[in-house]
């Protein structure tokens, strides 16, 4: 079940209610999942961020993102309305390999996903790619954009990640609220289709 429909009357009084979908926002660590959930959500998001420790410095590979203090330990969660009558609901995972467990138990549920990539450490949404690829879950390949990353052709990074031809590939900044809006759209729309 991708979605959970409530039989209460959503605010616009549309016969067939409020519908809520389930969204992961995935991708390596430090990609800007928690960055891209607090710039769309438009209610205060939940967030489970615990400062980066020394002990952590040997496998937390924080190239790129020095300024990067603290990590997502087990989800971020934000709410935002598409249109009235349609809320998504979204679930940032963490990005580091050793709170893999638990992906399977975010992941029910979910309408889709979209999985950050940072060009300058591409290999990082490998597990996450083929996280969704092998449970059959809609995703759409958001490229954050860096300051200071080279940019690539969204066919290039296609092609980098040997991706099946119909899945979009965007670039964006992840603290846009626009740029994370135009993604949510283009992933439920996604979805839908392969539905
Ligand atoms: N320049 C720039 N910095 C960004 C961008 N997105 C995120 N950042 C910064 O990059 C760092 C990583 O952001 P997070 O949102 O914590 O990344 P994350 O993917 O949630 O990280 P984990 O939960 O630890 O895996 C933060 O210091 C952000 O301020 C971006 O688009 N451009
Ligand atoms: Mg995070």
């Amino acid at each position: 079940m991708a979605s959970a429909h409530s039989d209460a009357p959503s605010p616009t009084g549309s016969p067939w209610g409020a519908v809520a979908l389930k969204i992961l926002v995935a991708g390596g660590f430090g990609v800007g999942k928690t960055t891209l959930v607090g710039a769309v959500s438009q209610i205060r998001p939940l967030r489970t961020e615990e400062r980066l420790s020394e002990l952590g410095r040997p496998v937390d590979d924080t190239a790129g993102v020095e300024a990067k203090r603290t990590t997502t330990v087990a989800m971020d969660f934000g709410r935002i309305d598409l249109r009235p009558g349609l809320a998504l609901y979204l679930f940032g995972t963490p990005g580091q390999d050793r709170f893999w467990f638990l992906w399977d138990e975010l992941a029910q549920g979910a309408l889709g996903a979209l999985v950050l990539a940072d060009t300058r450490r591409l290999a990082d949404c490998f597990p996450s790619v083929d996280f969704f690829e092998q449970r059959g879950i809609p995703f759409v390949i958001a490229v954050n954009c860096f300051e200071g990353a080279e940019t690539y052709a969204p066919e290039d990074v296609r092609d980098a990640l040997d991706l099946d031809p119909g899945v979009p590939v965007l670039l964006c900044d992840a603290r846009n609220r626009e740029d994370g809006k135009e993604l949510l759209i283009r992933l439920v729309e996604y979805a839908a289709a392969r539905r």
